[in-house]
């Protein structure tokens, strides 16, 4: 039987389970990603473990997120990192570098290794062939001592592309498609494997869009064959001697197939306020838009910022519009200024801000109430821009750019003149300066460690008690993001680091009273619906509500990522058995689980409705090494457990 390109690289790097669909598997890790707001947590942990140099070949901490650094908490985060990153063996990408995924995309990448990050968005670099999979800090800190990563194996999804996109339609039109069939919960526990004589026809940064934001899909990953087109890329960007072929076997069986020709794809549009509410931008055509940015890690690239370039070139932004673009790197941002790009856009009337996630974050062009805001990033969940009640459009940067011209939201396609191609770098400069090696294992013996106030890391949990108890703190529906549990936006983000003080914002513009109501109650249980805590990999999501006492969520299904998260931190992760007891429970009703050790074992649990008086079953979807870590209190006991019993 033919073997999937997924299959071929997890076999090479498989150290437990068996690839097995829905089973647990253990894997090595090659590369390590890491970033500013989750990477802080993720060094405190490798601390925590007990580790103190690198294990895995390759570890990057990447200082993206908050490049402004608005508050100087920031600056001492970055401190800590650049310091910690220097002494354990890691590199840095100082703050004004860009967007990670892009950066390990130029510089480090090679196809058929395998990475992790601290961002749900690290299968970025799927796009050329490397496995690549966005996970918890946790889980992150033991991968970067060596520790194995453990993952369910997906299920591998065919994607079998053919025909090629018509002008001015785009890889993110190409992903949007995707979302609109999909959905944000369709691609939980799948891997989506591109081939097909399609993906002939899109150069390697048009598939590293796709397997970007084939993480709002839900995926454990996306990932494109390694072929001539991604050997292009690579001499493109001056690292040939990286590139490697990685296909599947012509005759690869998969666990599914989905069909996707390219020349039946238009422009398209995600409404607010989530990635798959997606219709084609001629049936929404002509609304008012007040703000435009085309940027983030999926669309902030050379070949999207020239594209962009080329259609305001000789245009202006329309007079009732900000127009901003965030590079997804410096090195395209210099590779534009040569070539005399960034020129035409600042002529346009472009506000070409810093290489950073930025506004993809809520940091920075926060709208206004009642303005409609349309960007070429992966996200639009309610208030991520910073607004509770934003408007957020996502879009093509074709489609950006012709919107910023007209003020209308507006199809690329009624635009006079030829369509920009999507084009790679002429050449790439590698050396890069603000890339900092870390210092040799010998050198890194006397260095230390800058610690700013800021940097408090929680106490562990303790073991998980036999019978546990609290109100229902609150109950949510459907389709809820961390962006809701723990958000971010600039002031927010400066406590990634200081649990105590992030614990504050829990929950805080759906429910500004929650992290003071958990206190006062000294925990209790969250009560969710379908797909609880989509979106991101911060673990501070898990992290900030066991801080508060949380002990455990009853939710209809969970997103990948959180879930491990909350088991990672020791909170109990209950699926209804019967969905229709959702209803039954309210916020403050008392619930009482017993025998909880027990229960765990079984993966079985009965609960108490104390306040309702009656009792409804639960289950946990739990490995073996899951249900043992969860008893002890979180993978942090677990781990430190196993280095002593070695
Ligand atoms: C995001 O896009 O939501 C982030 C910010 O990059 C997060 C990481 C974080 O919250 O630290 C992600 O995607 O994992
Ligand atoms: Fe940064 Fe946005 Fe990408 Fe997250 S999705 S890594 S915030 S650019």
């Amino acid at each position: 039987m033919g073997q999937s390109l997924t299959y071929k690289i997890l076999q090479e790097h498989l150290v437990g389970g068996k690839l097995i669909p829905g089973q647990e598997i253990g894997i090595t890790i090659d590369h390590v990603l890491i970033q500013d707001i989750t990477g802080t947590q993720v060094f405190l942990h490798f601390e925590a473990i007990g580790l103190d140099r690198v294990g895995a070949e390759l570890a990057v901490c990447y200082a993206d997120h908050n490049v402004l650094q608005v508050k100087s908490e920031n600056m001492q985060d970055h401190l800590y990192l650049q310091t910690a990153a220097r002494k354990f063996g890691v590199w840095f990408s100082k703050p004004a570098n860009g967007i990670g995924h892009q950066i390990h995309l130029e510089h480090f990448a090679v196809p058929g290794k395998t990475a992790i990050g601290s961002d749900s968005h690290t299968p970025h670099c799927g796009g050329i062939g490397m496995l690549c999979i966005g996970a918890g800090g946790l889980d992150v800190a033991v991968a970067m001592g060596g520790g194995p990563y453990h993952v369910v194996m997906p299920r591998v999804v065919n994607v079998h592309v053919t025909g090629a996109l018509h002008p001015w339609c785009s890889a993110k039109d190409v992903i949007l498609e995707l979302l609109r069939r999909i959905t944000v919960r369709g691609g939980y526990g799948n891997s989506y494997e591109f081939s097909g004589p399609g993906i002939k026809t899109l150069n390697a940064q048009q598939r590293v869009t796709i397997t970007n934001m084939g993480t709002e899909l839900g995926a454990t990953t996306s990932i494109f064959p390694s072929d001539e087109i991604t050997r292009e890329f690579y001499h493109a960007i001056g690292r040939s001697d990286d590139w490697r072929e990685m296909l599947p076997d012509s005759d690869a069986e998969y666990d599914d197939r989905i069909e996707l020709d390219l020349t039946t794809i238009e422009p398209l549009v995600a409404l607010p306020s989530l990635p798959d509410k997606v219709v084609p931008v001629r049936d929404v055509a002509g609304e008012k838009i007040e703000q435009v940015i085309v940027g983030s890690c999926t669309n902030g690239a050379y070949a999207d910022l020239k594209a962009v370039a080329k259609i305001m070139k000789s245009r202006t932004v329309h007079p009732d519009v900000s127009f901003v673009i965030h590079p997804a790197s410096r090195m395209a941002l210099e590779q534009l200024a040569d070539e005399g790009y960034l020129a035409d856009l600042l002529k346009a009337g472009v506000n070409v801000a810093e290489p950073t996630c930025g506004a993809c974050i809520g940091t920075g062009h926060v709208p206004a109430p009642g303005t409609r805001s349309v960007r070429a990033f992966n996200r639009n969940f309610k208030g991520r821009s910073g607004w509770k009640d934003d408007l957020v459009f996502l879009v093509s940067p074709e489609t950006a750019a012709a919107t910023a011209i007209t003020g209308v939201l507006t199809d690329p396609r009624e635009l006079a003149g030829d369509a920009p191609p999507s084009a790679l770098p002429p050449k790439f400069n590698q050396n890069n300066p603000n890339l900092i090696a870390p210092a040799s294992a010998q050198d890194a013996r006397d260095l230390a460690i800058r610690r700013g106030d800021n940097i408090v890391p929680a106490a562990p949990k303790e073991a998980l008690s036999q019978t546990v108890s609290g109100e229902v703190l609150i109950k949510v529906g459907d389709d809820i993001s961390t962006d809701h549990i723990m958000p971010a936006a600039a002031d927010i983000l400066a406590f990634r680091s200081n649990i105590p003080k992030i614990s504050e914002f829990v929950y805080y513009r759906v429910d500004p009273e929650f992290s003071k109501r958990a206190r006062e109650k000294q925990g209790g249980f969250i009560v969710g619906g379908e797909n609880y805590g989509q979106g991101s990999s911060r673990e501070h999501a898990a992290l900030a509500p066991m801080y508060l006492g949380v002990k455990g969520v009853i939710a209809k299904s969970f997103a990948r990522i959180h879930l491990a998260n909350l088991v990672n931190f020791g909170l109990l992760p209950l699926l209804f058995d019967d969905n229709s007891d959702y209803d039954r429970i309210n916020q403050g009703d008392e619930l009482i689980i017993a025998d909880t050790h027990r229960a765990v074992d079984k993966k079985s649990f009965v609960i108490q409705n104390k306040t309702m008086g009656f009792t409804f079953t639960a289950h946990a979807v739990l490995t073996d090494r899951q249900k043992e870590l969860l008893k002890l209190g979180g993978l942090l006991a677990y781990t430190r457990l196993q280095g002593s019993n070695q």
